[in-house]
């Protein structure tokens, strides 16, 4: 690998979250899923050294509630970045892929637009299983989505920073 080069973030693996303030939106269906991520997500920020008062939770029915939520936060400009949090079971609804595709394709849009990261947490599985698999103790979507909040926050103010 080349080293010839002058990094953005050079400790990018050494997140801190000291001062951010994240807000998450979860979807309340498949609720046991779902707090399941939040746990997870939370932890995460607590370890990374975002303070409860700087965390925000919304509560959305679901996953096609999403996008506009996160963006709202976004717009508001308080937040460092949001975090998207739902579980979308394709077992459980024949319109599975508009549900998912159009939660993806929201946050997608509302970052892009707001230029507030807007993580995509959200599961989308074949079975509960596999949502239950990817909401534990030892691989949380939740989790990984708020480490990815902080990374792209802190990347986004060192580029406007002109670090
Ligand atoms: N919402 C989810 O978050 N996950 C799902 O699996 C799901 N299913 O199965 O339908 C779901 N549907 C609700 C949807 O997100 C909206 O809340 C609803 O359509 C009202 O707009």
């Amino acid at each position: 690998m080349s080293t010839n080069f002058r990094a953005a973030n050079p400790d990018a693996s050494a997140l801190d979250g000291t001062g951010m303030k994240v807000a998450i939106v979860c979807g309340r269906f498949n609720d046991l899923i779902t707090n399941r991520l939040l746990d997870g997500a939370l932890e995460a920020l607590s370890g990374l050294g975002v303070a409860d008062d700087d965390r925000l939770v919304a509560w959305v029915p679901g996953a096609f509630e999403i996008p506009l939520a996160s963006k709202t936060l976004a717009l508001t400009g308080r937040y460092d970045a949001v975090l998207a949090l739902g579980a979308v079971i394709r077992g459980d609804t024949a319109h599975f892929d508009f549900v998912a595709g159009e939660c993806a394709r929201g946050i997608q849009d509302a970052q892009l637009e707001t230029g507030v990261p807007i993580v995509f947490g959200v599961l989308t599985t074949e079975n509960v299983d596999q949502a239950m698999e990817r909401s534990s103790d030892t691989h949380n979507v939740g989790a990984e989505g708020a480490r990815t909040a902080v990374e792209m926050a802190d990347l986004l103010h060192r580029f406007r920073r002109g670090d």
